[in-house]
């Protein structure tokens, strides 16, 4: 039986300094994502359009708890065998309510989450060490149970990722504060310059080996910026020398045979950044290359 992809949109911004990226997911909806991916064999249908209510930048973080919880509800539903998820934002703030949910759904079974994360950031500042207080920036040290309790506490208080379940790929640019929280936790990272040595593909079967160990499912958190600006301009935080579109593809094949797969999203879209739709058509081939036929 062809299982049809659930497709939820982050139509948010907020949590971000450019908010252009609030518009990705209806750009692509708008310009026929499910259309195109049925067109290449992949079933696939909108299930949700999350989109923040107005507000100021003093109630930012309540609005991106409201979504997060909303995100939650929807990937705890999804996290069964029979069901296959991708979540397109959106700023990667998503990542809380998406992994949070997924968590919550596989500590029902006493089982814990395996995470790789594919960004040239680190994405693990706290309240306490950011240099920009951009929400964006910190949902992995929140998913590892450090920062707001707001933010900690979505789903269920404990933290949702075990950092002996996690890989970092790509990391170009960071902070020290957030290295130093990842490297006091143990967390296996594999730079950019490990990628470029290696390769993407080589790196990627070790994290997908690394992360299924001992977890009862593992996701893919992809941050469009992973990517070179020269095949992924459409970003709001582009860092040079980035993994090619090419390899990228290339290397997530390999998820296409993971049983444990449970979703991934596809994060950091910004549609006015975009040259001639290269990143738009990116996300189309990232998605064919993990779920397609
Ligand atoms: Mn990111």
């Amino acid at each position: 039986m062809t299982l049809s992809l659930s497709l939820i949109g982050y139509a948010s911004g907020i949590a971000a300094n450019d908010e252009g990226c609030g518009e990705g997911p209806l750009y692509l909806q708008k310009h026929g994502l499910e259309q195109q991916l049925s067109m290449q064999h992949l079933a696939a249908h909108w299930q949700a359009m999350l989109i923040p209510r107005l507000g100021t930048k003093n109630d930012r973080l309540q609005r991106v708890v409201e979504l997060n919880k909303q995100l939650a509800a929807l990937t705890f539903d999804l996290t069964q065998p029979n069901k296959r998820f991708s979540i397109l934002g959106g700023d990667h703030s998503c990542a809380i309510g998406t992994w949070s949910g997924v968590a919550a759904a596989l500590a029902q079974q006493n089982g814990e989450l395996g995470l790789i994360w594919i960004d040239a950031h680190m994405d693990s500042h706290t309240f306490e060490t950011t240099h920009t207080s951009n929400i964006h920036g910190m949902p992995l040290a929140v998913l590892l149970g450090y920062g707001d309790t707001a933010l900690t506490h979505l789903r269920m208080p404990s933290p949702k990722i075990n950092p002996k379940r996690l890989v970092l790929i790509g990391t170009r640019s960071f902070e020290a504060e957030e290295e130093m929280l990842l490297q006091r936790l143990g967390v296996r990272i594999y730079n950019m310059e490990a990628v470029a040595k290696r390769g993407f593909e080589s790196v990627l079967s070790d994290a997908i080996v690394y992360v299924k160990e001992n977890s009862l499912g593992f996701g893919v958190s992809l941050d469009l910026d992973s990517i070179d600006p020269f095949d992924a301009p459409g970003v709001g935080v582009p860092e040079d020398n980035g993994i090619s579109g090419k390899d990228l593809c290339q290397g997530l094949k390999q998820l296409h045979q993971a049983s444990q797969l449970i979703g991934v999203e596809v994060v950091e879209y910004n549609p006015y950044h975009d040259k001639g739709c290269k990143t738009k058509r990116l996300i189309q081939e990232i998605l064919l290359s993990i779920f397609g036929v």
